[in-house]
């Protein structure tokens, strides 16, 4: 009797066991599948996807190092964990990403980081985001930028001959050489639009907006937004500029800079625009 009590509690035993051990068998075979990272220190030096396509990144990686997923041609997916503060040159450079979440925790983005995806067509700048340099060199598809860092000191960080301080935003160029295919357009906070096209003014292909324009037809003297240029748009005008009405798109009635230097929208909206939009409601109606 006490003997088949024991044998049924030690097949009871094993069934229980069995499970984890099913389960830690699973796990194990597909661990042999999935990718393996080199990590000292934080910093993840050099990977072996062993064939995976995606990969996430481990928690207590703090910098990606240069090189890391270079020419990892099948990775199509990366997810990067919050607390990430930077990604190094070359990163992953001629990887096949089609689509990127960098994490709120990033601050440095290395030269040619992204280089050469191909595939890439849209991604975000964290505010966080205080340096980066020429990233997406040869994203020949990448055609949506948006950045979220609002740093009125963006041009004096660019201009200063001292180099920028330890937490001071540097941001050179965005493709290189190797512009973009499509006309990219890179979405900016409104209230340092300027500092923005100022720090990028002789990057090509790349039409940098404020975030209030995006989905909203942009037509130089349409103030207000119905895809057309009329005498309400200078009434509209008009009443802005006298404190009567505050909701104006102002990107579209900036349309002269009262610095003849400046030949692209100053971020301010004067008496000046307003003629000019009247000038312009005048042609129309003359033509
Ligand atoms: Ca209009
Ligand atoms: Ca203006």
């Amino acid at each position: 009797m006490k003997k088949s009590i024991l044998l049924f509690m030690t097949s009871v035993a094993m069934v229980l066991s069995a499970v984890p051990f099913g389960a830690n068998a699973e796990d194990n075979d597909s661990a042999e599948k999935q990718a393996e990272f080199s990590i000292t220190d934080g910093i993840l030096t050099s990977v072996n996807l062993n064939g995976e396509t995606s990969v996430v990144i481990p928690d207590d990686v703090i910098t990606i190092g240069a090189g890391a997923f270079s020419d990892c041609s099948e990775l199509m997916s990366v997810v990067f964990p919050e607390g990430l503060e930077e990604i190094g040159k070359n990163a992953f450079d001629k990887c096949n990403l089609s689509s990127v979440e960098l994490p709120e925790s990033l601050k440095v983005i290395g030269k040619d980081a992204f280089a050469e995806n191909t595939e890439l067509k849209e991604i975000t700048i964290p505010e966080g985001v205080i340096r980066f340099f020429e990233p997406f060199e040869g994203c020949t598809s990448l055609s949506d930028i948006t950045f979220k860092r609002e740093d009125d000191k963006l041009v004096d960080t660019l201009l200063s001959s001292y180099g920028p301080a330890e937490d001071d935003a540097l941001y050179l160029g965005l493709f290189g050489d190797n512009v973009s295919e499509e006309l990219c357009k890179v979405f900016v906070p409104d209230s340092v639009y300027c500092q923005y096209i100022q720090v990028f003014q002789n990057e090509c292909n790349a039409f940098f907006i404020p975030e209030s324009m995006r989905d909203k037809s942009i037509l130089d003297g349409d103030v207000n937004g119905d895809n057309d240029v009329s005498i309400a748009d200078a009434v509209k005008l008009q009443n802005y500029l006298i404190g009567k009405d505050s909701d104006i798109l102002w990107f579209n009635a900036d349309l002269v800079s009262e610095y003849p230097y400046l030949n692209f929208k100053e971020g301010r909206i004067s008496a000046f625009d307003l003629i000019e939009l009247k000038k312009l409601v005048i042609n129309k109606g003359i033509e």
